[in-house]
């Protein structure tokens, strides 16, 4: 089997390649080691950015997300039992996030491919990367109850955190830059109407929770928890309890339950890979960087190193060019670190450390009363939050 562009992955990365390429007329298979079923029902992000959505709407993939996404023009913030609004649209000129879940982007993603006749081959096994150091890469894997091999011009690695891409680079040619941060968060999705319009994130001395949502009928909600929590150790009730306290403010505002659907623990990691390339193979998305969630950045910068890599691919394949795939690390590196500080700067101002005595708890309130009573401050907040512009 031959194709230009072997992609490791279909998560937002891989499937947002695939599509980016086929626009510009280049051929692609795409290689998951998940069920196509897994895949499209894996709850993760919610948050786009305007820039992930302008871009979705303008490549054709953006109808459901125009009819079914919620749009928001603000989100608030929480700390000593008062609420304050940061205007998001306003701050930046008219810039909004949307709330659409990672799982529905997928969705609208495979579907586009297969109804342009890509090819992704679902629950393969034994992915492996080989000859990306020379010119000619190929990927093995074993689908459908039979070995491939697939030679293609590049590599793209889009297998997220723990795929083998990354490993596949010799020893000695990455350097990683990482932090880990003691604690991790836990979700539920509730079915009830989201208490609040907008998201709420909430500093608290119990330690940190965030209301979203998935829609006008079902809520998701964070909370902060040690980082090696075990979910059997926060039955429901406890989880409402800590959230009611959590989010506590005065005035009558009140946070609604309903019956729990799904419940999991996230790692908060931020790490980074550089170069994001090593030969003919190129990382993309999470596969070189983590960011932790309280930024909502993760599947955003996955969408802004695709476009990069798709526009140098172009660009190689009508002019003959590499100057584009030479900048392609540099360039999303940029935009990565920015990312990097901004969602280090959120997790930090919010979360609870153990470490932290009672100075530090003072000067992440005097932070965030300064954040919410200053425009220059808001307005930083707010342009990062929105996504800073692509390049
Ligand atoms: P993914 O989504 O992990 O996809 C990688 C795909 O590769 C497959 N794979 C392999 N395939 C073949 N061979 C192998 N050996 C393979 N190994 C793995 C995997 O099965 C998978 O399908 O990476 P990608 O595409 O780079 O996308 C990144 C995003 O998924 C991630 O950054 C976001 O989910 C992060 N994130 C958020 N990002 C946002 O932009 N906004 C948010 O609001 C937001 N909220 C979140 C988040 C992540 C969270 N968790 C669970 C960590 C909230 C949470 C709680
Ligand atoms: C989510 O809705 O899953 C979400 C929202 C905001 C974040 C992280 C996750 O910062």
């Amino acid at each position: 089997m031959r194709t230009q562009i072997g992609i490791v992955g279909a998560g937002p990365a891989g499937l947002l390649l695939a599509h980016l390429l086929h626009l510009q007329g280049i051929e692609s298979v795409i290689v998951e080691v998940r069920s196509r079923h897994y895949i499209e029902h894996r709850i993760r992000a919610g948050v786009l950015e305007q820039g992930t959505v302008d871009m979705m709407i303008e490549t054709g993939v953006g109808e459901r997300l125009k009819r079914e996404g919620l749009v928001h023009h603000g989100i608030h913030m929480r700390f000593n039992r008062r609420e304050h609004r940061i205007n998001l649209y306003e701050l930046t000129g008219g810039k909004a996030i949307t709330i659409y879940a990672q799982q529905e982007v997928v969705k609208d993603l495979i579907s586009a491919r297969l109804a342009a006749g890509g090819q992704i081959f679902f629950e393969a096994k034994d992915v492996s990367v080989d000859g990306f150091n020379g010119t000619t890469p190929s990927m093995r894997f074993s689908a459908d109850g039979k070995t491939h091999e697939l030679t293609c011009d590049f590599i793209a690695g889009c297998d997220g955190f723990r795929g083998v891409c990354r490993p596949s680079i010799p020893a000695g040619v990455l350097t990683f830059f990482d932090r880990t941060y003691p604690f991790a968060w836990l979700g539920i999705l509730v079915q009830a109407p989201p208490s609040s319009d907008e998201l709420i994130y909430a500093h608290s001395e119990r330690g940190f929770a965030l209301l979203s949502m998935r829609s006008t009928e079902i809520g998701r909600l964070y909370m902060q928890v040690p980082a090696d929590a075990d979910l059997k150790d926060y039955p429901d009730d406890r989880v409402w309890r800590e959230l009611h306290a959590r989010f506590a403010i005065d005035g009558d505002w009140k946070l609604t339950e309903g019956p729990v659907l799904q419940k999991n623990l996230a790692p908060m990691r931020s790490f980074v890979a550089e170069p994001m390339q090593y030969g003919r193979l190129y990382l993309a998305g999470d596969a070189a960087h983590i960011v932790p969630a309280t930024g909502a950045k993760g599947l955003n910068l996955a969408a802004a190193d695709v476009r990069l890599l798709s526009q140098a691919l172009a660009d190689y394949y009508s002019s003959g060019g590499t100057r584009l795939l030479e900048q392609y690390s540099q360039r999303c590196l940029r935009r990565v670190w920015k990312a990097q500080r901004f969602s280090w700067w959120m997790t930090t101002m919010l979360h609870r450390f153990d470490t932290d005595n009672a100075f530090d708890q003072r000067r992440q309130v005097a932070e965030l009363d300064y954040l919410t009573g200053s425009q220059a401050a808001m307005k930083s907040l707010a342009e990062n939050y929105v996504g800073l512009p692509w390049d």
